[in-house]
């Protein structure tokens, strides 16, 4: 599969300032996405149950897309879940959360992203302690996506979001230790801007474990509105024979149009499609 474009849309009013694109309802996101040249849509729902599976399906052959991907952030921005709370109980439940991602997200073909649910370690929970729960919940969580033959996705994030994955080195580390092989990483560029000391070789390095790409600038706005180099990654991303979707999630400035439409520019400028 070669390198095809995504936008995100979220459907969770609780993460507006969030970096998502579209902001309407399926329908019409799926519309514009379409008239705006996107190959696929990420969605970030507040949980799967809130969408009709037989009306996306629908939606996506209407308009001739792919579900890209879905994210589980609103485990975390809704209900405060994630796989490394001290609390058990909690832990369960963040693990079920993401379960029904996996599940929903599977029928399209598409992955699961893991990025605040990994939660962070401080208090009475020990650093080491929070990585054997994270390992415990991707070991579960990893063998469900694989029966729906996709991967599940990991996202390292920046250090103002979790003190656990901030990397792709450690990452990659960390992808060494689990049991399931079919976990693979989400880089998004806004993050790696902010921890990596060079995008292009900590894709490099990433090699095989990359599965998804979120394309962001580095102020998080469209690729383009920043100052993030694009010409070394996108030759990064061919050395290392990506192929998959790099996907818009970023702040829907000036307007989600414009976002949208210089996402779209700016992808086919660099990748020549
Ligand atoms: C959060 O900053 C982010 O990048 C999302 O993709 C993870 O939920
Ligand atoms: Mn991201």
């Amino acid at each position: 599969m070669p390198i095809f474009p995504a936008v995100t849309v979220s459907l969770v009013p609780q993460a507006r300032g969030g970096p998502f694109v579209l902001w309407d309802d399926l329908p019409t996101a799926c519309a514009r996405a379409a008239a705006m040249g996107f190959a696929a849509v990420e969605i970030f729902p507040a949980h799967p149950d809130e969408i009709d599976g037989h009306a996306l399906r629908e939606l996506l052959r209407r308009h001739g897309l792919r579900l890209a991907a879905m994210g589980t952030g609103a485990g975390w921005v809704v209900r405060k879940l994630s796989l490394t709370d001290p609390d058990p109980h909690v832990r369960l439940c963040a693990s079920d959360f993401i379960g029904s991602v996996i599940d929903f997200a599977g029928g399209f073909g598409a992955p699961a992203i893991i990025g605040s649910m990994q939660g962070r370690w401080g208090g009475e929970v020990s650093r080491e302690q929070a990585m054997a729960w994270l390992k415990e919940g991707l070991d579960q969580l990893g063998p469900r996506a694989h029966a729906l033959e996709v991967p599940l996705l990991v996202e390292p994030l920046n250090r103002y979001e979790t003190n656990l994955l901030n990397n792709v080195d450690d990452s990659v580390a960390f992808l060494g230790t689990l049991q399931t092989k079919n976990v693979k990483l989400l880089c998004d560029l806004f993050h790696m801007n902010i921890e990596e000391s060079d995008i292009a070789a900590a894709l490099r390095r990433g090699g095989r474990h990359v599965g998804h790409i979120h394309y962001a600038d580095s102020n998080r706005r469209a690729i383009g509105f920043g100052h993030t180099p694009v010409g070394p990654i996108v030759s990064a991303l061919r050395t290392i024979q990506y192929s998959g979707f790099v996907s818009a999630e970023v702040l829907p400035m000036p307007d989600d149009e414009t976002a949208g439409r210089q996402t779209m520019r700016a992808f086919r400028e660099a990748f020549g499609t």
